[in-house]
C-alpha cells in the first residue's frame, strides 16, 4: 500500500494531488481555527468543506500544461505558494479585523483597514508554520530528489479535462450556495457568506472583478457629473422651518434604530393588550413630534439601506447593499462626521452583532465614526444573543459602561437585533400572549416587538435616572417590513381587514415605519401627518441641532420645512404622495384604495412626480457608484480620513480622552464625579445575571431567506 503510493507521488499527477489534498487541509484547518464562517446547516458545513477543491483544482492545474519536467514541479510549487501566502495573509487579517482581505486593501486603494503592518508580527501564532511546512517538505523531496521526477508531460487532452471537470465542479458548487443563499453574489451581506459557500480564492476572485468594475467606473467619472446632481439637490433644498430650526442645539443625539419594526405596530392591541405600550406612549407625547405617514425606502441592502439614507441622505443602491459595496472605498458625508466639524459632537455605534455584517467596520471609519461598540464589547455567550446577536434589553445595558465615558455633546446610534425575522424568541423572556395564526412569524413578530419595547423603557429609565434624558434629543425609526408581502395577506384580518380584497396597494400601505424625535422638555410635539421618508432624516435633524444643510448634497428634505417634498419614493421607482400610491404605474387613490378613474391633468401630476422620482434615484446611484464627492468640498468640511480609524480598545480612548481633558471633561462618567452610573440601569433580563459560557448563537449566516426572497413590492425589482 505505502509503496504503491510512493509510485503514485513518483508521477506528475500523484504529486499534483498531493499538494492539491494538502492545500485543502490547511484551507479547512483554517476554516475551522481562524475564521468564524458560521456554517449552520448539513449543507452549509458540506460546502464549507468541500469549496477549495474545485477550485484549487482549476489553479493548480495551469501546471498540468506545462510539458517541461523542471518547469512543471517549480510552478505548481510556485502556485501552491501564491495560493498559500493568500490564505496565510487573510489568516494575519482576519486575527485583526475578523474579516477577509479586499482587493483594495491589498492594492493600498482602500482608505481603511489600513494600519496592520505596525502590528502584523503580534499577530502571528507559534502553530502558523502549519500553513508553510507543506510546500518546505514538498521542495526538499523534490530538490533532494526523495520523488522521482516524472519527465512524461500530461497530454494536453487531459489538462483540459481536468480544467473543465473544475470549472463544472466551481458551477455546482455556485448553484448549490444560491438554492441554499439565495442572491449570495448580488446582494453580499458579509465576505464571511462567500467565503463559507464559494470559497477564499472565489471570494478573492469575485471581489477583484467587483472592485475593477468600481474602479472602472469611478475612473470614467467626471466632475460635470457632480455638477448635475449638485443642479438638482440645490433646486430641491428646502429651508428650515424658523419655528424649529436649532430647537435641539448641542443636545446628544440618540438614534434608536427599531428593528424590523412597523407603524402598524403604534397604537396595536392583541388579546386586548397593547404590543408596544411604551412606544405608544412615547407616540403620543407631547415632547415627541412623530410621524404617521413615514415610510422605509430601502432595497436589497436592508438595515444598511436604512442606515446610509438616514446618516448620508442618499439612496442605498438598486441592488445590493451600498455598505457592502462601495462602504469601503467611497468618501462619504456623513452625519457623524457633519456633526463632529461643526459642533464637536463624538459618536458611536453600538450592535450586538458582528462588526463585518454588512460591512459596517469599513464603513463606519469612512463616515467617520469615532466608535463602535459591536459584538466583541459584549458577552454575547449562550442565551444572551439571538441568531443576530445580543438581545436588546442587555445590548442597552451593556452598553452604558462605553456610553458614560463618551464626552459630551454625543451622536450615537442602537442598532436592536431582536425584533428580526423570524422573531423567535426565547420562552424566558416574554409572557405576550401573542396571535395564533398559522404563521409563526407573524405570532413571534408581535412578542419581539413587546420585547424590543420593554427594552426602550429600561434605556429610557436609565437616561431619566442619569440625567442624560434632559440633555438628549431622541430619533427613533423602524428600519424596514418586518412582516414580508407573503404574509401579509394573513396579517390582513388582524388589522381589521380582509385577505380577500388585500392587493399591492395594501403591501404598499404597510411600508410605513414610526418616526419620531422625542425632545423630552418640549410641549410642542404631535403627530405630525406630513408625508416623508428616511432620506429625509438628515437635513430635519441638521435643522433641528442648529446646523444648516444647505452646502451638503443631500436627496431628502427636512421634514418640518414648509417647502419639503412630499414625495416618498421607494427603491424600485415606486412612489407614494399624500393624495396617490404609484406602483409600477398604476395610480390608486389613497383616500379609497382604488385605482384611480385617470385624466389628463392627473396624468400630467403623476407624470411629472415619477420623472423627479426616477431622477433623483438615478442621480443619487451615478453620485455613489462614481465616488463623485470626492470631488465635492463643501465649505468647512474636511475629508474624512479612515485611516485614523480603529474600532479596538474603545474604552480605553474614551478614558484616554477623559484624561487628557481633565477638569474639561465632559462625559457623563467625569460629570459624576468620575463615579459609574451603571448600577442605575434596572433590567428584567433573566439573562442579566446567567454565567458567561463558552458558546454564542450568533450567526454570521442569514437565516432570513422567507423576508429576502419575498420582500415587500417597495423593497424589490
Ligand atoms: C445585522 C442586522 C440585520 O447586523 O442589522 O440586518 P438586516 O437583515 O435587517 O438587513
Ligand atoms: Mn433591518
Amino acid at each position: 500500500m505505502l509503496k504503491q503510493l510512493r509510485q503514485r507521488l513518483n508521477t506528475r499527477m500523484g504529486f499534483f494531488w498531493l499538494l492539491i489534498i494538502l492545500f485543502w487541509a490547511k484551507t479547512v484547518f483554517a476554516y475551522l481555527t481562524e475564521f468564524s464562517l458560521g456554517a449552520s446547516d448539513v449543507l452549509q458545513v458540506f460546502l464549507m468543506l468541500v469549496n477549495p477543491i474545485a477550485i484549487t483544482v482549476l489553479l493548480f492545474g495551469l501546471a498540468l500544461y506545462i510539458r517541461k519536467t523542471g518547469f512543471f514541479y517549480y510552478i505548481l510549487l510556485l502556485i501552491d505558494t501564491l495560493d498559500t501566502v493568500l490564505l496565510y495573509a487573510n489568516v494575519i487579517y482576519y486575527r485583526e479585523f475578523t474579516d477577509f482581505m479586499t482587493v483594495s486593501t491589498v492594492t493600498g486603494y482602500s482608505k481603511v483597514s489600513q494600519g496592520l503592518t505596525g502590528s502584523s508580527i503580534a499577530l502571528v501564532n507559534w502553530y502558523d508554520w502549519l500553513y508553510w511546512i507543506d510546500i518546505v517538505a514538498m521542495l526538499a523531496l523534490y530538490i533532494f530528489k526523495r520523488i522521482k521526477h516524472d519527465d512524461r508531460p500530461i497530454r494536453r487532452r487531459k489538462a483540459f479535462a481536468y480544467t473543465s471537470v473544475a470549472l463544472a465542479g466551481f458551477g455546482l458548487n455556485l448553484t448549490l450556495a444560491e438554492a441554499n443563499r439565495p442572491q449570495l453574489l448580488t446582494r453580499t451581506f458579509d465576505n464571511n457568506y462567500i467565503v463559507k459557500y464559494l470559497g477564499l480564492d472565489a471570494f478573492t476572485i469575485y471581489d477583484g472583478v467587483k472592485d475593477e468594475r468600481t474602479n472602472h467606473q469611478r475612473a470614467s467619472a467626471k466632475k460635470s457629473e457632480l455638477d448635475t446632481v449638485e443642479d438638482f439637490t440645490k433646486s430641491h433644498y428646502a429651508s428650515p422651518n424658523s419655528k424649529m430650526y436649532g430647537i435641539a442645539k448641542g443636545k446628544n443625539v440618540i438614534v434608536i434604530h427599531l428593528e424590523s419594526f412597523q407603524q402598524f405596530l403604534i397604537d396595536k392591541k392583541i388579546n386586548g393588550k397593547e404590543v408596544t405600550p411604551f412606544l405608544n406612549k412615547l407616540y403620543h407625547s407631547q415632547s415627541t413630534y412623530a410621524f404617521k405617514n413615514f415610510f422605509h425606502q430601502v432595497g436589497q441592502g436592508k438595515t444598511s439601506d436604512a442606515e446610509n439614507m438616514l446618516e448620508t441622505s442618499t439612496y442605498g443602491l438598486a441592488t445590493g447593499s451600498l455598505f457592502a459595496q462601495l462602504g469601503s472605498d467611497n468618501t462619504f458625508q456623513a452625519a457623524p462626521a457633519i456633526l463632529k466639524q461643526r459642533s464637536k459632537y463624538s459618536s458611536a455605534v453600538f450592535h450586538g452583532n458582528v462588526a463585518s455584517f454588512w460591512n459596517r467596520n469599513n464603513t463606519y471609519k469612512n463616515m467617520g465614526y469615532q466608535y463602535f461598540f459591536d459584538a466583541s464589547y459584549f458577552d454575547t455567550t449562550g442565551d444572551k444573543s439571538t441568531g443576530y446577536g445580543l438581545k436588546d434589553k442587555l445590548l442597552f445595558k451593556d452598553s452604558i459602561k462605553y456610553l458614560q465615558r463618551l464626552q459630551q455633546p454625543f451622536y450615537v446610534k442602537y442598532i436592536t437585533v431582536t425584533n428580526h425575522f423570524p422573531f423567535t424568541m426565547d420562552k424566558e423572556d416574554t409572557t405576550f400572549k401573542t396571535t395564533d395564526t398559522s404563521d409563526s412569524a407573524i405570532n413571534g413578530y408581535f412578542q419581539t416587538a413587546h420585547y424590543l419595547d420593554q427594552s426602550i423603557k429600561e434605556f429610557y429609565a436609565y437616561l431619566k435616572k442619569s440625567g442624560l434624558l434632559k440633555n438628549s434629543m431622541i430619533v427613533l425609526y423602524g428600519d424596514h417590513y418586518g412582516l414580508s408581502n407573503s404574509e401579509n395577506t394573513t396579517l390582513a384580518p388582524i388589522l381589521g381587514k380582509s385577505a380577500k380584497n388585500w392587493t399591492s396597494y395594501d403591501n404598499a400601505q404597510l411600508q410605513r415605519v414610526p418616526f419620531m424625535i422625542n425632545m423630552p422638555g418640549t410641549k410642542g410635539g404631535k403627530v405630525e401627518s406630513t408625508y416623508g421618508g428616511e432620506i429625509d432624516v438628515l437635513p430635519t435633524i441638521l435643522h433641528l441641532l442648529g446646523i444648516s444643510s444647505k452646502r451638503y448634497v443631500q436627496f431628502g428634505t427636512d421634514l418640518f420645512s414648509k417647502q419639503h417634498d412630499q414625495v416618498v419614493a421607494f427603491r424600485n421607482r415606486d412612489f407614494v404622495t399624500p393624495k396617490y400610491t404609484v406602483l409600477s404605474g398604476k395610480v390608486y387613490s389613497n383616500s379609497t384604495g382604488e385605482e384611480v378613474e385617470m385624466t389628463d391633468s392627473i396624468q400630467k401630476v403623476i407624470d411629472k412626480d415619477q420623472k423627479k422620482v426616477n431622477k433623483e434615484l438615478s442621480l443619487s446611484d451615478s453620485l455613489n457608484s462614481k465616488n463623485l464627492l470626492r470631488f465635492y468640498h463643501p465649505k468647512d468640511f474636511k475629508k474624512v480620513d479612515a485611516a485614523k480609524y480603529n474600532y479596538a480598545d474603545g474604552l480605553q480612548k474614551e478614558i484616554k480622552i477623559e484624561n487628557a481633558l481633565k477638569k474639561a471633561s465632559t462625559s457623563l462618567y467625569s460629570k459624576n464625579g468620575d463615579k459609574s452610573t451603571t448600577s442605575l440601569y434596572k433590567t428584567d433580563a433573566p439573562e442579566a445575571s446567567h454565567k458567561k459560557t463558552n458558546s454564542t448563537r450568533i450567526q454570521i449566516t442569514n437565516p432570513d431567506d422567507t423576508s429576502t426572497t419575498s420582500s415587500s413590492s417597495s423593497s424589490k425589482k
